[in-house]
């Protein structure tokens, strides 16, 4: 159900994580989640696309193996977008009434990402879907970690080695696909300023981290105060 933008946002904040396979968002999310929990003297919710609800991650479930694959990318995207209305009326909006700060590791660009640029889907389809799932609960912020493909593909293959996991249905894709990614999330960027900031994500953790807190801190002054403000940063 869309509801209106001032009154689901109350004073909630909505920042999302996206880029490619490996790229260290769930590693940037938890670190982000730590710091404003310390720091902001705010609630953090912390969730991720597709999933974050119990039926939402059920769909995610059928996805990541597969399930949908051959009926093909529009077929996909109407299932992440069955998940997200499901994560978004059950936990995102809520929690966002109540002014909490949402952290979410993926969200709309992945759609228009995966199942658009790099898997064909027309991007008015995507667009619509846009309208009547997301309605006006768009990011405030969305921080793209950009590496190249390669090297995204080392570090998830490295982190699924020796717990007998396999590459899951998008990982096993070609490096052709995956390079299309990063050049979608990098578009999706260049057309959205106000809302994305690239973040070199080939660095160590910790430099990635610090990237990522200086981008909240200028983009979104009241969560995260600049060096000087709270001696903070
Ligand atoms: N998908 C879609 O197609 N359409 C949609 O609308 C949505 C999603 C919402 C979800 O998979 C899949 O669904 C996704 C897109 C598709 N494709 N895939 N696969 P997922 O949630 O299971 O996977 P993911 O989102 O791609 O995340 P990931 O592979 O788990 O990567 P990550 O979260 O970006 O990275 P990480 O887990 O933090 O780090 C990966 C490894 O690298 C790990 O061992 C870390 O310790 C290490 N790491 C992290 N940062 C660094 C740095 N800076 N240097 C070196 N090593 C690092």
């Amino acid at each position: 159900m869309i509801v209106p933008d001032a009154e689901e946002r109350a004073q909630g904040a909505f920042i999302t994580f996206e880029g490619g396979e490996g790229a260290g968002k769930s590693t940037q999310v938890a670190r982000l989640a730590a710091t404003l929990r310390a720091r902001s003297g705010r609630a953090v919710c912390v969730t991720r696309e597709p999933g974050g609800s119990p039926r939402a991650e059920e769909i995610r479930a059928a996805l990541l193996g597969g399930v949908a694959k051959p009926y093909g990318p529009f077929a996909e995207a109407l299932l992440f977008s069955a998940a997200r209305i499901d994560h978004l009326d059950r936990l995102i909006r809520p929690a966002l009434r109540r002014g909490e700060i949402v952290l979410c590791d993926r969200f709309i660009d992945s759609t228009r990402a995966y199942q658009g640029a790099a898997g064909g889907l027309d991007p008015a389809v995507i667009a619509a879907l846009e309208r009547v799932v997301v309605g006006p609960t768009r990011p405030d912020l969305t921080l793209i970690l950009d590496l190249p493909p390669e090297d995204g593909l080392a570090r998830a293959a490295g982190r699924g080695a020796g717990t007998g996991q396999g590459a899951d249905r998008f990982e096993a894709e070609s490096l052709a696909f995956h390079t299309r990614l990063r050049e979608a999330f990098l578009a999706i960027a260049r057309a959205e300023p106000q809302r994305c900031a690239v973040i070199d994500a080939a660095r160590d953790p910790d430099s990635v981290e610090s990237a990522i807190r200086a981008t909240v801190a200028s983009r979104l002054p009241g969560l995260l105060p600049l060096k000087g403000s709270r001696g903070v940063a």
